[in-house]
């Protein structure tokens, strides 16, 4: 029993220094230093973890600085097998992860597995990456001159994720940073601190060395406590476009500080006279209503061209009245519940400002019926670790389709600020593709969009124009590969903190060139001769 502390140094701990005996014989402290995590299906503790302070960011910061030297001087081969240790586990406990991710974020349970599958893939990528360390060789002018470019890890690495991929974005920012040679001080989302904890135990079992990676749980105030110190070389954020900034500001603004944030949407897709209506429809709604609407990347406006307008939505509005919103954990779900109740006050509060702002509302299922609500005895188990069943799905935080269409103006609040939820707008227009375009990157976002049409010269025009950084052809705007570069333009990015473009966020990288004569000659012609 390793308890629900924070890891830091290679030890259990439920902050301040204090050790941890084993839960069984502990009384929770009752003084604000432990919070619950909630199921949000059903309103319910999963359990209890302690809420990380400064001082626990302060222990966790001095254990990874002093591990950074010898984990750098390991080389990335050496680095990277822990890694595969933790690829194995995640495949190996891939369905009970994926049902933990599902209880304790709410997602139906192929995402819940899907964002452990997500994980893998990208510890996949970056410790196969080790065989392959990226650098470049650049031709000298001077033949007797060898020049390349080489990495250095940054040192150490604040890493901040959401709770919508609390396995995989954990994963997008350690894994390359850790491959790449920093120590790495992270902390997990808030609503998903079991996730974080069964992360952080992955990593003891793999063997990683004391201090390497360290895992403080907590709020807003341990993330502050992590980007404001000067002990940290890096922040990866992953998250909403208000803390991002604020991390980007403040730590862009620190000379030798770096910060690579990757923040929210309004995503839009884009449906052509050209556009197969059936991918349209299927592409549209998996990209409005998966996770319920509560990914980055989630769609929340339907550009449609005029003459397939009317068709679209009358597919699009039939499947948005029937799908179903469910038990996370049973087997016909097609979207769970949203994460917590501040957030459905937040949906509620866009669905509002729509209707103020003149829209028709097509599809309103806000408040689910009392006959939609799970009621318990159907589906899997919604509690935490006894497995049993729980009847009180009538306190989780259901929120169903909302679904309008509205005028285009440019500036209407409701087609530029951010829901994150299953909230869609439909807005019809005529002209060509440039028309269509204009309309998509009308909105201080620029993280992902999708076109859906059969025209080959439409598709070009939108990956050329589209102000974005995830741009799909005939599929959702969803569901990204890990290979990719993940990021976003305007308010949506600063930074990509994953994958292949973080390397760049957690390397330094050195310009060697070296003599190989006895010789000194110079570029720009030169002379050593004094
Ligand atoms: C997010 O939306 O917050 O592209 C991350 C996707 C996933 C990651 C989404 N691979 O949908």
């Amino acid at each position: 029993e390793r308890g629900h502390g924070h890891y830091i140094g290679g030890e259990w701990t439920d902050g301040n220094g204090a050790e941890r005996g084993p839960a069984s014989d502990r009384t929770e402290p009752d003084d604000g230093r432990t919070f619950e995590s909630e199921n949000p299906a059903t309103g319910e503790p999963l359990a209890t973890f302690q809420r990380g302070m400064a001082a626990d960011v302060d222990a966790a910061l001095e254990a990874a600085e002093s591990a950074a030297e010898e984990w750098r001087s390991l080389s990335y081969i050496d680095r990277a097998e822990y890694l595969w240790e933790i690829y194995h586990e995640l495949r190996d406990r891939h369905e009970e992860l994926g049902e933990i991710v599902s209880k304790e974020c709410g997602k139906e349970l192929s995402e819940g597995k899907a964002d452990v599958t997500e994980a893998w893939h990208m510890v996949e990528w970056a410790a196969g990456n080790a065989r392959h360390p990226h650098g470049d060789v650049v031709p000298s002018e001077i033949g007797s001159k060898d020049a390349y470019m080489r990495r250095k890890p940054r040192g150490v690495v604040g890493c901040i994720t959401p709770w919508n991929f609390p396995v995989a974005i954990p994963f997008w920012h350690m894994a390359i940073a850790l491959v790449e040679g920093n120590t790495v001080v992270w902390k997990p989302a808030e609503q998903t601190p079991w996730c974080g904890q069964i992360i952080a135990e992955m990593f003891e079992d793999a063997g990683i060395p004391d201090g390497v990676f360290n895992m403080v749980q907590g709020f807003g105030d341990a993330g502050a406590a992590i980007t404001d110190d000067e002990r940290v070389d890096t922040v990866l954020f992953t998250g909403s476009a208000e803390v991002g900034h604020e991390i980007g500001n403040k730590v862009g603004g620190e000379p030798g500080k770096l910060a690579a944030c990757e923040m929210g949407g309004k995503n839009g897709i884009v449906i052509t006279e050209e556009a197969d209506l059936d991918i349209a429809v299927h592409a549209a709604i998996m990209s409005s209503f998966k996770t319920t609407g509560q990914r980055c990347v989630s769609s929340e406006r339907l550009i449609v061209h005029e003459n397939v307008y009317d068709e679209f939505k009358e597919r699009f509005v039939d499947i948005a009245e029937d799908i179903s919103v469910g038990d996370p954990l049973a087997e016909d779900t097609f979207m769970g519940p949203a994460i917590e109740a501040d957030h459905v006050e937040k949906i509620r509060r866009h669905n509002d400002l729509a209707r103020e702002e003149g829209a028709t509302v097509l599809v309103d299922r806000f408040e689910l019926e009392e006959s939609e609500i799970p009621d318990g005895h159907e589906g899997g188990a919604a509690t935490a670790a006894d497995g049993e069943r729980s009847a009180s799905y009538a306190n989780g935080h259901w929120v169903g389709p909302f679904v309008y269409e509205i005028e285009y103006e440019s500036d209407l609040r409701c087609l530029n600020e951010e829901c994150f939820g299953p909230h869609v707008a439909l807005i019809e227009y005529s002209g060509d593709i440039e028309d269509a375009v204009e309309i998509h990157n009308d909105t201080p976002y620029g993280l992902a969009g999708a076109i859906i049409s059969e025209d080959y010269r439409q598709l070009n025009y939108f990956r050329d124009r589209a102000e974005i950084g995830l741009a799909y052809a005939n599929l959702p705007c969803i569901g990204a590969e890990v290979q990719l570069p993940f990021g976003g333009v305007k308010k949506s990015g600063n930074g990509y903190p994953s994958a292949r473009e973080a390397i760049e966020a957690v390397t330094e990288r050195t310009a060697w060139t070296m003599n190989n004569s006895r010789e000194i000659e110079m570029a720009q012609g030169l002379s050593a001769a004094i």
